[in-house]
């Protein structure tokens, strides 16, 4: 007799779903339906994988998982769900910093009228007037994150850092910039420690780069346009001003490079404008707004 595959020894078989629904039973006698270590890696590889080996090609790569980019990928991923948006982000945890409101507390302020991106999404707020403010950061970043997960043309890879630019020259000698260089962020964290360890690639005719301002990783794609000869240098964000720095980051996205748009707080750093502190507006309404741009140069 042909030995049984463990998969199909263990999967469990459709009419038997009600069975396992029996099992859970919290007086005492919980059990799990059986399983395989090598399905549960099995489950994990294959999908992960496939969604690389098909995200090797993206319409729109968004770097960077902060209130900008997930605005941004909420925003195109609804307007246009043909799309293939791939989302890369250096941390465990997307979110960037609005996880918090300002310093170390949780409530969260929203200049209108980017209020309107509350409703749309569905997160709850006090209107203070000019302003409104949600109970917790983290209620606006979950609820939009779980809005930009649940849609079927929207992969995240986080653990994942963008490392460098794919820029092509044209037989003009025009340079455009047309994918981006990935690697696990452990690694890209670790080229001075260990001998050559080669990245990945995902191309796409749109990438959005949301890095926020200066960090450990922070305005990537903006100090490598100046590193690549594609911007004389950078403007260095200026100090806090709310009111100059919110409409100057929303006005300002835009497509910076040939296949290159800039939205959040990167964009400051490329264009020397004013930081806006804790408030949040602008980087709902640079995220829209680099949506669209994205949607302009895909329709060109
Ligand atoms: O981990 C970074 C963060 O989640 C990620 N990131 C940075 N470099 C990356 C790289 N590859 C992949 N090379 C990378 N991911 O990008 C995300 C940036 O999020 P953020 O919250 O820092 O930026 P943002 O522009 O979305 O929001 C800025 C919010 C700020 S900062 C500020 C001030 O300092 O005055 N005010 C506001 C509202």
């Amino acid at each position: 007799m042909a030995p049984v595959a463990t998969s199909e020894k263990y999967a469990a078989p459709a009419s038997d779903v009600q069975k396992y629904n029996i099992l859970e039973d919290y007086q005492g006698g919980y059990r799990f339906a059986p399983i395989e270590e090598a399905q549960v890696s099995r489950a994990m590889i294959k999908r992960y994988f496939n969604t690389m080996y098909e995200r090797a090609v993206s319409d729109v790569v968004i770097v960077g998982a902060g209130s900008a980019g997930l605005s941004c990928a909420y925003h195109l991923a609804t307007t246009r769900p043909e799309l293939k948006i791939t989302i890369i982000e250096a941390s465990v945890a997307p979110g960037g910093g609005a996880w918090l409101g300002g310093q170390l507390m949780t409530p969260m302020v929203i200049r209108k009228p980017a209020d309107r991106f509350l409703r749309e999404i569905g997160v709850k707020y006090e209107d203070e007037g000019a302003f409104v403010v949600v109970k917790h950061a983290a209620l606006f970043t979950s609820t939009l994150l779980s809005k930009v997960l649940a849609m079927p043309n929207v992969v995240l890879m986080n653990a994942t850092a963008v490392e460098d630019l794919i820029i092509h020259t044209d037989f003009e000698d025009k340079q455009r910039v047309a994918g981006v260089v990935t690697n696990w962020t452990l690694v890209a964290l670790n080229h001075d420690t260990q001998s050559c360890m080669d990245p990945n690639t995902i191309t796409a005719p749109v990438i959005i780069s949301a890095t926020g301002h200066d960090g450990p990783m922070g305005a990537f794609s903006a100090k490598r346009l100046v590193s690549a000869g594609l911007l004389k240098e950078l403007g260095n964000m200026r100090g806090l001003d709310m009111n100059r720095a919110e409409p100057a980051i929303v006005n300002g996205t835009r497509e910076v490079a040939p296949g290159l748009i800039l939205t959040g707080m990167e964009l400051s750093e490329h264009d020397g404008s004013n930081r806006m502190g804790p408030t949040f507006g602008a980087m709902i309404g640079s995220g829209i707004k680099a949506a669209h741009e994205a949607i302009r140069i895909l329709d060109n």
